[in-house]
């Protein structure tokens, strides 16, 4: 890596020559390579990264052939850094600040940042999107040809370098340990954030969990936490029970032999009517049809957090949606607005009341990625965390 500045002077910061993982093809494994990373324009901040975590949605982008997919492009969007430079009209952060990236905007002045119903900037309006998010077609990666590289949720940070807009960092504080603070970028905060902000999840409530992944398990510790009595795991694999148990799962139901009933009649009569709570974490929409069956008519909450294919439609039945009273909520970064609850889940973590550690099942060194990616692909791992340097 080479040094990028040369003086306090802003208009003076110089492109960065790092290592990064490019993903240049669907499904291909990442190419670990020299790129370029431009400095950070107006409102942008320049950060190293210190290690980033394995996501699912990685793996899906790295896998889809079609739109919104494109190549070469810098994935990882969960992530911890430190503030190398910044643009000018950044007074929010430093260099040397610690910060959680976070692909969620949040740009605190919008009508949507001021009010407490949304997590959903209109300032920056999250779309999945190649670019930076303030400017046009506009990437700060190149390789070494010369060749755009696209950006990623924001975030990009398979590189040990990446610019991100000042919507979406989070300053922490540095004594968090790393490897821990990383995973509220993105999974933990989703999960536990549907439970805590989306749901607004009771004490004593019932909450039904659809595919224990690290987002549903995070769910469970998320639904622990606000005090749920029992919290149903459904998955197609019954070694996810065992694992669910350590994230506060109290029941299981595989889906795969629910003898001749669909999972929401099992579920029904379990909780003698529906659960108080469904989040589907899997990204079907049979799942969440199935979700919104088996939430308790009147004041059940369906919550969905997986992400299904480009065009998939949910059906309803309306008649059921006009006499049943149900809700069902769609939950982005877990409802979260990034700046000022990230930190409120930090605090939890360091009292010892959100338990991190035991997501974390696997750390490696970065330049073993394609690795990490085959112990996801496997599901042979919750989170595996890389580190750089
Ligand atoms: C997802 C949520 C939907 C769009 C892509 C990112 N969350 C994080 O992994």
């Amino acid at each position: 890596m080479e040094n990028g500045k040369s003086s306090g002077d802003k208009s003076s910061l110089k492109p960065i020559r790092c290592k990064a993982a490019v993903c240049w093809k669907a499904g291909e494994p990442l190419v670990m390579e020299e790129i370029l990373v431009a400095p950070p324009q107006s409102y942008e901040v320049r950060i190293r990264i210190i290690c980033t975590a394995l996501c699912h949605s990685d793996i899906t982008f790295w896998k889809l052939q079609v739109p919104p997919a494109c190549f070469p492009r810098i994935l990882g969007h969960e992530a911890i850094g430190v503030v190398e430079s910044v643009g000018e009209n950044v007074t929010e952060v430093v260099e040397g600040d610690t910060v959680l990236p976070t692909f969620m905007p949040d740009c605190g002045d919008c009508v949507d940042c001021k009010s407490p119903k949304s997590n959903l900037c209109s300032r920056l309006p999250f779309k999945v999107s190649p670019w930076m998010p303030r400017y046009e077609n506009s990437s700060r990666f190149t390789d070494l040809n010369g060749n755009t590289l696209f950006h990623f949720l924001n975030v990009s940070s398979f590189s040990e370098y990446t610019v991100l807009d000042v919507a979406n960092v989070v300053k922490i504080d540095s004594s968090i340990p790393p490897n821990r603070a990383c995973l509220l970028s993105c999974g933990v905060s989703t999960g536990v954030g549907a439970a805590w902000k989306t749901a607004q999840v009771e004490q004593g409530s019932t909450v039904v969990i659809f595919g224990l992944g690290s987002i549903g398990l995070a769910v469970a510790e998320g639904a622990r936490l606000c005090g749920a009595s029992r919290i149903i795991g459904v998955d197609i694999n019954p070694v996810k029970f065992e694992v669910g148990q350590k994230f506060g799962v109290t029941e299981f139901v595989n889906s795969m032999t629910c003898e001749n009933k669909r999972v929401s009649e099992v579920i029904n009569e379990m909780t003698g009517g529906g659960a108080d709570y469904c989040f589907e974490c899997v990204g079907s929409s049979y799942l969440v049809q199935e979700a919104y069956a088996c939430c308790r008519k009147g004041w059940g909450k369906t919550i969905t957090l997986g992400v299904d294919k480009p065009g998939s439609q949910i059906c309803l039945n309306s008649s059921d949606v006009l006499h049943n009273g149900k809700t069902l909520m769609g939950s982005l970064f877990g409802g979260l607005k990034a700046k000022s609850h990230i930190p409120l889940l930090l605090k939890r973590y360091m009292s010892k009341e959100l338990e991190l550690d035991k997501f974390v099942t696997h750390e490696m060194k970065f330049e073993d990625i394609n690795d990490a990616f085959q112990l996801l692909l496997d599901g042979k791992c919750i989170r595996c965390v890389l580190w750089m340097g």
